[in-house]
């Protein structure tokens, strides 16, 4: 493994077949006798992580060399997916692994797909950090990305008669050939306890209990380089002395299992249910494990890098941590606690260097998923930390005191509640005495509201009772006091109080993320705004699995380049029209359509005509992403369909094959009706002797990465039809449209920028703008709204019992606003249904004209050059990161 033997080394087929049939032998669990399929697979990946080692020893001792900076990236979800495919297609060696198995008897794809997907994520800001691993190591960037290695995935989706179901995704349960388990690189971390005062005003956080969180490193190899670049996943197991020995001995055995089952618990699952208390600390105590083990392995890292004594204030200058959402905001806290607890430097040191070492990416708009934690758990669960948000918040108050002056206190008081990173919790003394003195000093505001019950700070939330305990107090009493308002930590504030930059992930996105969502922000801190649109791997999502589209690129654009350079994939632009390049396209189309077919017999046992339009959205159930809408269209075009003669229908509309994946998280209940109702409309049509290969509905259960790699080479359309604002991005969008999908969507998130790019010729646009949203919304409120007759028409429909005997009253009732349905259609299905059905009419028009059909999504290819990530990572390293590729000799 000297650097010779690493530049030299070529494995030929011989060598990698000995390798696996070596690992069959020696690594894997199964039992000798045979050498079969998931055997084969463990055996073949195994002989891949050979290499990847080499290349991951190699990448890391040259970082641990030449000290440059890194940047780290923390997130609760990594999509990983399969590796087997990824890793071999990223070394070259996709050729000569196929034939060492066919030399012992297997296909490579056959093998590859024994793999179970690495499901540690709910969705696209997990598929993203995956991509934007791929392209770290791809362009060389010394980087790490950190997260929890959960014990089961993100649940098994199966769909049965009552809709979803869930069950536990066990990806471990063969092992994982990918990891690399580092017992010897283990963090205690630390929850309860209180914090003592040393005296010189030192602080320490002592008792408690204490877990241990171990290091799981996942290679992760860049493409056509040797820089293989870590995922280092935390695992959490017993602290030694928590396990009580004599509980054991003396026969209690539940007892001392229970402090095992207690850390193991918390990597159990991502996204435990959260309503209970107990779910609410899991998920904090989940959160705060990724953010100390991460930051003390990167501060031990620095320390060792470093000569002595340690400069910590060039620690900025060496390291980037990039907050993935706000689930790792503790870092903010948990840093300058290490940096002050720890390592003795004082406040002003240490939120100085934590301030230009993290920055924070938002994910959303939606104002439920922003993350507040109820300050009295926080209090319980991390002592320390909360005095230090105190902190944080009090000089955030003092700042907004200094920006605006104390001249219209309403305004100010205003900034200050709006701004604060605790939320209803009354100032702290030193803003309070200064409000309370313009008070006086002003004789135009006589009655400002200060609360200056001074100690509040430390004693009242020791009084204070759980927001549960608030409420059955309340109930005790005969009259109704206005409800006490928990009090909370705004985590995205601190957010953007503790990072240098905050940055959103699409155009559209980050215009709302400085104009609304943070506007208070944006005018104290305008530099801190920036935009990252998101992007997508071009080796997984075009290169790897579709190789039939690869060849024809490759070929038309006359290099392989545009693997690394998608900018190449311009070139294709100039062959737009021309007949050859059609036909290749059109074939390669057809051949992935069979492959999608004979994957949703197997998976479905419905069977599909490749003949047909293949009609896709595959993406997290949510209301705001309105599959409704889609399947409501689907409805409306089925019963248009019934009310012609068989001649008609098929002069009318062309076939389709509409095409549904996503899982509804498991406690959402208005998404596993969707999902039910998606299904229910499935058997209906789907058996109607009517329709035939007219139009079919398939919901494809379990939906992830590897489902999304089959579907997206063989789609022709796909939507993105959220409600207008509500997408923060999108990333599904960009993989079809590279894969030569066309797109029917909102103005929202990527999309727009997609239209830009591959022209608005080629694009299917409806719908209102996000300009537009609010007034609509007020408009539906009020009853001014006239709903379309064929909206009301398909409701009609669906209420007559076409679709079984479920009763869809609570389906309907959101988007009426029925008593006890809640906001009355706040998604605004209703309002977009007309736009979006003769938007739809649209596509089947363009479909007819497969030459024009053709041309679009050669153009879709064409200009989705921009939604690569390494030109995402590019921008982040220059932009965000200060760090510079590293290529190793
Ligand atoms: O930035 C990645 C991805 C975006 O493409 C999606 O538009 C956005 O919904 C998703 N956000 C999240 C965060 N939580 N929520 N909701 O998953 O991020």
């Amino acid at each position: 493994t000297d650097e010779a033997s690493v530049d030299t080394f070529v494995p030929d087929s011989a060598s990698i077949a000995s390798s696996i049939k070596y690992h069959s032998e020696f690594t894997t669990s199964f039992s000798p006798e045979h050498f079969q399929l998931p055997k084969a697979f463990y055996a073949t990946a195994e002989s891949v992580r050979d290499m990847l080692i080499i290349n991951w020893n190699a990448t890391n001792s040259y970082y641990e060399k030449m000290n440059v900076k890194q940047a780290y990236y923390l997130s609760m979800e990594y999509l990983q997916g399969r590796a087997l495919l990824n890793a071999i297609g990223n070394l070259e060696l996709s050729g000569v692994y196929a034939e060492a198995l066919k030399k012992l008897g297997h296909n490579l794809e056959d093998v590859a797909w024994q793999e179970p997907d690495a499901a540690l994520g709910n969705g696209g800001l997990g598929r993203l950090a995956s991509c934007f691993l791929d392209s770290l190591a791809t362009l060389n960037y010394p980087a790490w990305g950190y997260g929890l290695r959960y014990k089961y995935g993100l649940f098994k989706q199966l769909i049965t008669k009552e809709g979803q179901e869930e069950v536990a995704e066990n990806w471990l349960e063969m092992g994982s050939p990918w990891e690399i388990a580092r017992n010897d690189v283990s963090y205690p971390v630390k929850f309860y306890g209180k914090v003592v005062s040393g005296t010189n005003g030192s602080k320490k956080w002592v008792g408690g209990e204490d877990i241990m969180a171990v290091a799981y490193d996942v290679p992760i190899p860049g493409y056509k380089t040797k820089t293989t670049i870590n995922l280092r996943l935390w695992s959490t197991k017993v602290s030694p002395q928590e396990f009580d020995l004599h509980a054991y001995n003396a026969g209690d055995h539940a007892k001392a299992y229970a402090a095992i089952k207690n850390a193991e618990k918390i990597c159990y699952i991502l996204y435990p249910g959260d309503e209970s208390v107990e779910g609410k600390t899991l998920r904090l105590k989940q959160q705060y494990t990724l953010c100390s083990a991460s930051l003390q392995d990167i501060i031990a890292r620095y320390e060792r890098r470093s000569e002595e004594p340690v400069n910590w204030e060039n620690f900025p200058e060496k390291v980037a941590v990039q907050m993935n959402d706000t689930h790792p905001t503790l870092c903010i806290p948990e840093l300058i606690r290490i940096l002050m607890d720890v390592k003795g430097l004082s406040w002003k040191e240490a939120w100085n260097i934590t301030q230009r070492t993290v920055a924070y990416t938002n994910h959303t708009v939606l104002p439920e998923a922003l993350e507040k934690w109820s300050l009295k758990l926080m209090q319980d669960l991390l002592p320390r930390h909360v005095e230090i948000i105190r902190t944080i918040d009090e000089e955030l108050l003092h700042t907004i005191v200094t920006e605006y002056g104390t001249e219209d206190l309403d305004l100010l008081q205003q900034k200050l509640k709006q701004m604060r990173i605790l939320d209803n919790i009354e100032l702290p003394e030193s803003v309070a005495k200064l409000l309370i003195k313009s008070e006086e000093n002003s004789a135009a505001h006589p009655t400002v509201e200060v609360d200056i019950s001074g100690e509040e700070s430390k004693d009242a939330v020791e009084e204070d009772q759980s927001e549960e305990q608030e409420v059955e107090e309340k109930n005790d009493v005969t009259f109704e006091p206005d409800p006490i308002p928990p009090k909370m930590v705004r985590m995205a504030n601190l957010c953007v109080a503790g990072g240098h930059t905050v940055n959103g992930v699409a155009e559209i996105h980050s215009e709302i993320v400085k104009n609304e969502v943070f506007n208070d922000f944006y005018q104290l801190w305008p530099q801190k705004f920036q935009n990252k649109t998101n992007g997508v791997t071009p080796r997984r999502w075009i290169r790897f699995c579709n190789p039939d589209l690869s060849k024809i690129i490759t070929k038309w654009t006359g290099t392989e380049d545009w693997i690394i350079n998608t900018e190449i994939l311009s070139t294709l632009k100039k062959f737009a029209d021309n007949e050859d390049l059609h036909s290749e396209w059109r074939e390669a189309k057809r051949r992935n359509k069979i492959k999608v077919a004979s994957f949703l017999k197997e998976k479905t046992r419905y069977v599909v005509s490749p003949d047909a339009m293949f009609d896709v959205q595959v993406k997290r159930i949510h209301e705001y992403k309105r599959q409704l809408m889609n399947i409501f269209g689907i409805v409306y075009r089925y019963k248009k369909m019934k009310e012609m003669s068989p001649e008609e229908r098929k002069e009318s509309f062309v076939p389709r094959v509409c095409i549904f994946g996503g899982k509804a998280f498991a406690t959402y209940v208005q998404a596993k009706r969707i999902v039910k109702f998606i299904t229910d409309v499935g058997v209906t049509v789907n058996h109607d002797p009517d329709i035939g290969d007219l139009l079919k509905v398939v919901f494809v259960p379990d939906y992830n990465v590897s489902v999304a790699e089959v579907l997206i080479p063989g789609s022709e359309l796909s939507q993105h039809i959220s409600t207008a604002g509500m997408e923060a991005s999108g990333t599904s969008n960009m993989k079809f449209a590279m894969n030569g999908c066309i797109v029917i969507g909102t103005l929202d998130g990527a999309n727009v920028e997609i239209r830009e790019e591959v022209g608005e010729e080629n694009f299917f646009l409806f719908g209102a703008q996000a300009h537009e949203i609010a007034g609509l919304r007020k408009e539906r409120a009020e009853g001014k709204f006239v709903p379309d007759p064929r909206f009301e028409e398909v409701k009609e429909f669906v209420r007559s019992g076409v679709f079984g005997p479920y009763n869809y009253n609570e389906l309907m009732g959101s988007l009426e606003g029925n008593e006890g349905y809640g906001r009355a259609d706040y998604f605004l299905v209703g309002k977009d249904f007309p736009s979006y059905i003769e938007c739809q009419e649209k596509v089947d028009e363009a479909y007819r004209d497969q030459k024009r059909w053709t041309k679009m999504s050669i153009l879709n290819t064409a200009g989705s050059y921009k939604f690569s990530s390494d030109r995402t990572i590019h921008e982040y390293a220059r932009d965000i990161w200060m760090i510079e590729p590293l290529v190793l000799p």
